[in-house]
């Protein structure tokens, strides 16, 4: 019997059974009943570990392979027909030769395993702005993470009716089961050098093979809501990225709605659940990663949340930093690579308060809380990456009107990254052409953590979209471009902020966390035409009374946070033109090029 009245998809689950050979198939339906059935078999089969139910309802604790902890952007593809059109940025493969190459891997991968067919909207379900894919995986914890990140099941297959479009996603942790063999704990995955997170942009179908990581392996997220939607977003005239959103009210009850893109470890997550200092103001959140947005009837941008929940990155979070995560956290949460404390509860480093004895650290090995309070690189209880996924609605912040299908109007975009110098704390740009260049030059300082050789360099991540761009990045600028010629007055305002400021001295300039309310009030500001600014050789900037200090910023530090530093700017328009924009060729946008030439003629005069 048919799985579902689709005959396309039929057709393809078909195929795709015929070449896996899984065990049996089973069809997610999105009911509680069939995620705590499957949740009760991964405990049972020692895959997850239940957590105290009394402390953490609902919550369940899974451990991957120790190699298999993050995305792998080395093994990741975007395989058009042409290689022109995967751009510098990515890498690339011929479809023919590699679809070979990983349907040898594909065939009997899934021997002894189920195969979970899940129908998945990106967006609510029924939303102009949504789009529909179906996952086949063989991996439960892919699907138990599928429904809390995504809208899944039948409510999904009635939408997409007989005949409606879906992105296929193809997912194997590439390890077949032979001869009774089982898991042992950990979910398994192929080595690296069989990994494969493949895109075709062109047939708009995702492949993904060996590994069973977040990025890697839910397919809804960045392969589909980024990579694949990309394309699809230049396509049909709109934008996929990689942004928050969220929702401000000021003290008289204007609301106004902001979308941000910044490289990771930049506190994304943190801004979009921002609980603000300024009295009066409200901060609400819509979406922590992902933003789809589109114009409206009336010309502006509406942007969704393509996903339903979050999968944030446990290490650093606590109550002083996050506390709208940490309870998002609470409940009905599937942890994973975090530590597990003797009462069945979880900790990771920099939570609020030191474990309370003996540990289980993210291998399953027995861990001891270091005297000195630091754990050793290398050594932590919870991996680096460890995270939570958490249902979305959990989030004391969470907008009422999250989930509105027609979206939110977007007032504002900001581009941000971790800069220690050269970049004021916030800065508007002159018009739109100047706002696509701000993103097009996002970086972030390479600190001593990450490659020795690079300190101090910056890291360019344009518009926080590197990894996550499915085409050329020269094309995907013209496509910012070209988004803000058919209603230029109707456009967000675009804004560079820059939270991470330091003295010579490598002292914090800038609080962050809640007190960043105090740059968002002047962006509310400034969307209204209002806001005490001057026009600088870089953009606008607030006067130096025109944002709320907080009470341990001096006035010499305000100051220095909303100064123009020429030489810096000189420089860095220098590396932007001799080592970043080249890469790009001839699909460089003369657009940004022009900006470039004008902003140095300022700061030149
Ligand atoms: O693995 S994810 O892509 O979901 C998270 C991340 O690395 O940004
Ligand atoms: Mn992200």
């Amino acid at each position: 019997m048919s799985l579902t009245k689709h005959a396309k998809l039929n057709a393809w689950i078909e195929e795709i059974k015929a070449m896996v050979e899984p065990k049996e198939v089973v069809l997610c339906d999105g009911s509680q009943a069939q995620y705590d059935k499957l949740m009760a078999e991964q405990v049972e089969c020692g895959m997850a570990t239940k957590l105290n139910q009394d402390k953490l309802p609902g919550c369940y604790l899974f451990r991957s392979d120790a190699s298999d902890v993050a995305r792998v952007e080395g093994r990741t593809f975007i395989s058009s027909v042409n290689e022109e059109d995967a751009g510098p940025t990515n890498n690339w493969r011929a479809p023919a030769e590699l679809k070979e190459e990983m349907k040898a891997l594909y065939k009997g991968c899934m021997h002894g395993r189920t195969m979970y067919v899940i129908p998945f909207s990106m967006g609510p379900v029924g939303s102009d702005i949504a789009k529909i894919g179906v996952e086949i995986t063989d991996s439960a914890y892919v699907v138990l993470n599928m429904m809390i990140m995504t809208r899944v099941g039948n409510k999904v297959l009635d939408v997409l009716g007989e005949d409606g479009e879906f992105i296929p996603c193809l997912h194997s942790v590439g390890k077949p089961l032979e001869n009774g063999e089982a898991d042992n704990g950990v979910w398994p995955c192929a080595p690296i050098e069989k990994k494969y997170i493949t895109q075709f942009p062109e047939e708009k179908t995702i492949w993904s093979y060996g590994s069973g990581y977040g990025g890697n392996a839910l397919l809804g997220k960045k392969c589909f809501a980024l990579r694949i939607a990309t394309t699809l977003a230049r396509n049909e005239g709109w934008l996929a990225e990689h942004m928050l959103i969220l929702k401000i009210t000021s003290p008289e009850g204007v609301v106004k709605h902001v979308c941000a893109a910044f490289p990771s470890a930049c506190g994304k997550t943190n801004l979009a659940m921002l609980i603000p200092t300024i009295p009066g103001w409200k901060v609400e959140t819509i979406g922590d990663d992902i933003a789809w947005m589109k114009p409206g009837k009336d010309g502006r941008l509406y942007a969704i949340n393509p996903e339903a929940g979050f999968f944030g990155v446990a290490p650093g979070t606590n109550y002083k930093t996050n506390a709208n995560a940490m309870y998002s956290a609470s409940k009905n949460t599937i942890f994973t690579n975090v530590a597990l404390e003797a009462d069945g509860t979880v900790w990771w480093e920099g939570m609020d308060d030191a474990p309370k004895g003996e540990l289980i650290d993210w291998k399953g090995n027995p861990w001891t809380y270091p005297e000195n309070g630091k754990s050793e690189k290398g050594k932590e209880a919870a991996h680096p990456n460890s995270r939570f996924t958490a249902p979305a609605a959990n989030c004391p912040a969470i907008a009422p009107d999250w989930e509105d299908p027609n979206g939110v109007p977007v007032d504002a975009i900001l581009f941000g990254g971790r800069r220690p110098s050269t970049v004021p704390l916030i800065h508007q740009s002159l018009n739109w052409n100047h706002g696509v260049f701000m993103g097009s030059i996002v970086g972030s300082e390479v600190t001593a953590a990450v490659i020795s050789d690079q300190v101090g360099q910056i890291r360019r991540d344009p518009f926080a979209m590197l990894p996550f761009c499915g085409y050329h990045m020269g094309d995907y600028f013209a496509h910012w471009i070209k988004m803000g010629q058919a209603n230029p007055d109707k456009m967000p305002k675009i804004f560079f902020v820059n939270w991470f400021r330091k003295t010579k001295e490598g002292k914090w300039l800038w609080p962050g966390y809640g007190d960043n309310s105090r740059v968002l009030k002047w962006i509310c500001e400034r969307c209204d035409g209002q806001g005490k600014a001057v026009e600088t050789p870089i953009g606008y900037m607030p006067t130096v009374d025109a944002i709320d200090r907080p009470e341990d910023v001096s006035e010499e530090d305000m100051k220095e946070l909303l100064s123009v530093d020429v030489e810096g700017w000189k420089a860095e328009l220098k590396d932007v033109k001799e080592n970043h924009y080249p890469k790009f060729g001839a699909k460089l946008p003369k657009e940004l090029s022009e900006i470039i030439d004008m902003i140095q003629a300022r700061l030149n005069a």
